[in-house]
């Protein structure tokens, strides 16, 4: 697991040559050579980068990085493992019970995995009955068929857009707003620099690289996530990392990683680590500006130009507003962990020189995670270098190739979400009874618990609907949603769960109607190449054809908006591949005075489109040289460091200026922490994209502990509690419980310990409380908002304790497939 000091590449390709791709590779390195081997090689995509894989005998036989690719993942290596996994979902397939009583099912039983197998018309009869039933005997309000996730690459079957295409076609329904990676970020930064941010380009490495002396990692870890992209990724950001890792070790640029762990990233380029109490940044943060304040080491003019609310701000810091409390160092200390004169050592590190303050994600993905990220632009804007290359704030250069210079090419579209004709659906009640159309993404566990309830919401109020069906595709709620048992009391309101999957999750263990979608590699389809470098168009070639009886989305999609004599108008009466080619060819339509695309056919055949590389970019640079011409998004115009609008919500936990507010859980002498001593931070995995590829049953082994998910704990901690490194643990709270495998790791700080989100929910019954036998870390996270401002995921505010596991260790439930009855 260990991150060797060896260049990246010779890493990389050391994994990737001989233990990726057996040693087969090494001599089957290009054409002539493959010609070789039986089989053809096809070019297809992923999250996780290109690919060529060699059929043979209607089978995938091995893959090869793509040639473009010069920093593949070694998550290529998960691939086989998805395609021909044991939990492949072979049939249309129906719960017990609800196969008996339809939607007056017993709904205890959901979650006890026994389904019924049925026919193709069969299942779609009953989903549309379905959808028929709820619009007739309710209305647009009891249907929630809003929440997506990451489906797959491939535009043409974008799945989540074919299922919202349909749905929409027969009627309305409730809709959500913001996401579960960056509710916060994105909720709050648009009040302070006027965009979402998480989602903006940000400045390109190669400006970073010669302007920055100073570049601090706050929460984010480039290595590990960098792997994967929204579209199907290039890895040439990793090319700007292995150059960073030269400047660190010629001291050309200092790195810091503020971060409670070791991350992947620190320990590849062998920078500098800042340990930080969890979910205590914004005392430090604070501290940093009461040090830049009272040294009288921020830049005024900057402020005074840019920047409003500054002086509504800073008596908070100095203890001359309400509370009283001076935001010193020491002050911070108790609560951070970072010793005094260490603060003030790093908050004038921070003004000495040009410094570039990079954020990751997961610190807003907790309660009151919009603070940190207005904090941080707050103190970007007292060093005065938003702006300038290499300098400033930015909240996402872990994401997707930004960053990485852009070709500005326009991207291939997609498979349209909406009807073309928004007002000619079957169903055209747009009644929701008073309940709202529209919730936060992360508040429909609330709805379906709390019907009716008002709940606060970015200035507006938000009247939970009474959900009594919903829809599920290209999502996986039972990961990516907090508190497992919460959720299936929840589950045992609603009436009917539909969900479209390749693999047999515990979402399909928690559904009622299950629909076996097929895998990207088996349609065709294209996808832009690098996400936001714009690199080039990468076409995806049916590998195989779908497995057992699972059919393309577009295909069940179709089929079912036959049923209420729709079809014609969702597919345009147009084919997969009359789809594949027109996105192809506006594409080249819309890029042909810049860039010149071959024709459809060359295109396909030799499996891209390069458009070479993109060009420097300096976020703000536009702003900085004329705030007024090129005002900020903010209500003013200029980073508002007070927002009036905030204030005027009048909220207690998001105000007018980024402020300190304690947890409900914290660790390190924080509430919950005498019971529950341990900090759980579920990161994103390091060999998968959420709970994608967890199946994956040959890779899945190169990561698990005895079979299970594993926790990463302090040596320390692991010690007190007589545990060793391979042991078998049960963690747990008041929420829940589970079974992992322990990894004892000194990168882990005391009192700190994960479990990467993603892991399958395996429980060893469907009651309330079961043992989860996996080690999926929603059974123990706390399904609150982080505030009334974004009311957005808070999963890594949660505390934990956990003990060494002695009894009889129950099989692992996660995977494998329904129990089929007869
Ligand atoms: N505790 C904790 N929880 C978290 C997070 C965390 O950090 N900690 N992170 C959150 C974040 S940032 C995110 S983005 C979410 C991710 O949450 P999700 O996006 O729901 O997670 P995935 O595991 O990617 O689930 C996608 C599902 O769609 C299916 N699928 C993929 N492609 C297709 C397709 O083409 N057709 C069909 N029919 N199905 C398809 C996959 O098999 C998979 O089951 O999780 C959130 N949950
Ligand atoms: N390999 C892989 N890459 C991915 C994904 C994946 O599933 N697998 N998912 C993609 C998606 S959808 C998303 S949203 C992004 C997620 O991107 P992020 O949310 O940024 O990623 P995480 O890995 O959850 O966390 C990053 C770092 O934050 C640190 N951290 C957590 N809490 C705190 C805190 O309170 N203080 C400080 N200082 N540090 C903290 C963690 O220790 C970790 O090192 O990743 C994307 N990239
Ligand atoms: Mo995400």
């Amino acid at each position: 697991m260990a991150i060797t000091r060896r260049g990246f590449l010779k890493g990389i390709l050391a994994t990737s040559a001989s233990t990726l791709i057996g040693p087969s590779l090494l001599a089957v390195s290009n054409d002539a050579a493959a010609a070789e081997t039986a089989g053809s090689w096809k070019v297809s995509g992923s999250h996780w980068g290109a690919f060529r894989a060699r059929v043979y005998a209607g089978k995938v036989q091995e893959i090869k990085p793509f040639e473009a690719d010069k920093y593949p993942t070694e998550m290529l290596k998960g691939i086989k493992g998805i395609l021909y996994s044991p939990s492949r979902i072979r049939y249309p397939m129906v719960r017990y019970d609800w196969y008996l009583k339809r939607n007056k099912s017993d709904t205890s039983q959901r979650g006890d995995n026994r389904f019924i197998r049925v026919t193709w018309d069969e299942a779609l009869d009953l989903f549309y009955q379905e959808l028929e039933r709820v619009q007739k005997d309710y209305g647009p309000w009891a249907l929630h068929a809003g929440q997506t996730g990451w489906r797959q690459t491939g535009q043409v079957h974008s799945c989540g857009n074919h299922m919202q295409r349909a749905v929409a076609m027969h009627g309305f329904s409730v809709n959500k707003v913001g996401d579960y990676s960056t509710g916060a970020g994105q909720t709050i930064m648009p009040y302070v620099l006027g965009t979402t941010e998480v989602y903006a380009q940000g400045t390109s490495w190669p400006l970073i690289l010669d302007n920055s002396k100073t570049v601090v990692l706050w929460a984010t870890d480039l290595m590990k996530n960098l792997q994967v992209g929204w579209a199907c990724e290039t890895h040439e950001s990793f090319e700007y990392l292995e150059q960073l890792k030269d400047k660190v070790a010629n001291k050309q640029i200092r790195v810091i990683s503020v971060d409670p762990v070791r991350t992947k990233t620190q320990k590849y380029l062998d920078c500098e680590q800042r340990y930080v109490n969890p979910q205590a940044d914004v005392p430090f943060m604070l501290a940093i500006a009461h040090t830049l304040y009272t040294e009288e080491l921020y830049d005024k003019e900057f402020l005074n130009t840019y920047a409003l609310g500054f002086e509504d701000f800073i008596p908070y810091v100095t203890g001359e507003s309400k509370d009283k409390v001076e935001k010193t160092p020491e002050w911070a200390e108790a609560i951070c962990g970072v010793p005094a004169d260490e603060i003030r050592e790093f908050a004038r590190l921070l003004a000495s020189d040009r410094t570039q303050l990079i954020f990751g994600w997961c610190i807003q993905r907790q309660q009151h995670g919009e603070q940190p990220y207005w904090m941080g632009a707050v103190i970007a804007a007292m060093l005065g270098q938003i702006g300038l290359p290499g300098g400033g704030v930015s909240y996402a250069h872990h994401y997707s190739s930004i960053g990485v210079p852009s070709t500005g090419a326009a991207a291939p579209g997609a498979f349209p979400r909406n009807p073309d004709k928004p007002n000619e659906r079957v169903h055209m009640n747009q009644d929701f009874k008073g309940y709202s159309s529209t919730i936060p993404v992360a508040r429909w566990i609330d709805a379906i618990m709390e019907p009716g309830k008002v709940i606060n919401a970015n200035g507006a109020k938000i009247t939970l609907p009474d959900i009594k069906m919903m829809v599920f595709s290209g999502c996986n709620p039972w990961h990516h949603h907090q508190d497992r048992n919460r959720m299936k009391k929840a589950f045992q309101k609603l009436e009917t769960v539909v969900s479209i999957d390749f693999t047999w999750t515990a979402s399909c263990r928690f559904s009622d109607i299950v629909l076996p979608a097929c895998t990207q590699w088996e349609r065709n389809d294209l996808d832009l190449y690098g996400s936001y470098s714009n690199r080039g168009i990468i076409a995806m070639h049916k590998l195989v054809d779908p497995l057992y009886q699972s059919k393309t989305d577009f295909e069940i999609f179709t089929l079912l908006t036959q049923r209420f004599g729709k079809s014609k108008e969702y597919t345009q009466g147009k084919s997969e591949m009359e789809w594949v080619k027109q996105l192809y060819d506006e594409c080249a339509a819309a890029n042909k005075a810049k860039f010149d695309m071959p024709d459809f056919m060359t295109f396909w055949k030799e499996g891209w489109v390069d458009f070479g590389k993109g060009k420097n970019w300096t976020r703000q640079a536009d702003f900085r040289e004329d705030p007024e011409i090129n005002a900020l998004g903010t209500p003013s115009g200029f980073i508002e460091i007070f927002s009036r609008k905030i204030d005027r919500y009048g909220y207690d936990d998001c105000q007018g200026h980024p402020m300190w507010f304690e947890k409900a859980e914290r660790s390190h002498g924080g509430p919950g922490s005498e019971e529950f001593p341990i900090w759980l931070q579920s990161c994103h995995p390091d060999k998968r994209l959420h709970s994608q590829m967890c199946d994956s049953e040959e890779f899945r082994a190169t990561y698990a502990v005895q079979g299970r998910e594993p926790l990463y704990i302090n040596p320390e901690d692991a010690k007190k509690r007589g545990i060793k490194d391979g042991d078998l643990v049960r963690v747990f709270n008041k929420r829940g419980q589970l079974l992992a495998g322990a990894v004892v790791s000194e990168d882990y700080a005391k009192g700190v310990a994960r479990l990467q989100e993603g892991a399958w929910y395996g429980p060893v019954d469907e009651t309330i409380g079961a043992l989860d036998t996996y080690g999926d870390p929603n059974t123990l996270t706390m399904d609150i908002g982080s505030s009334q401002l974004a009311q957005a995921t808070s999963a890594n505010t949660c505390l934990v304790e956990y003990e060494k596991f002695t009894g009889k260790a129950p099989a692992v439930s996660s995977f494998g497939g329904p129990k089929e009855m007869s």
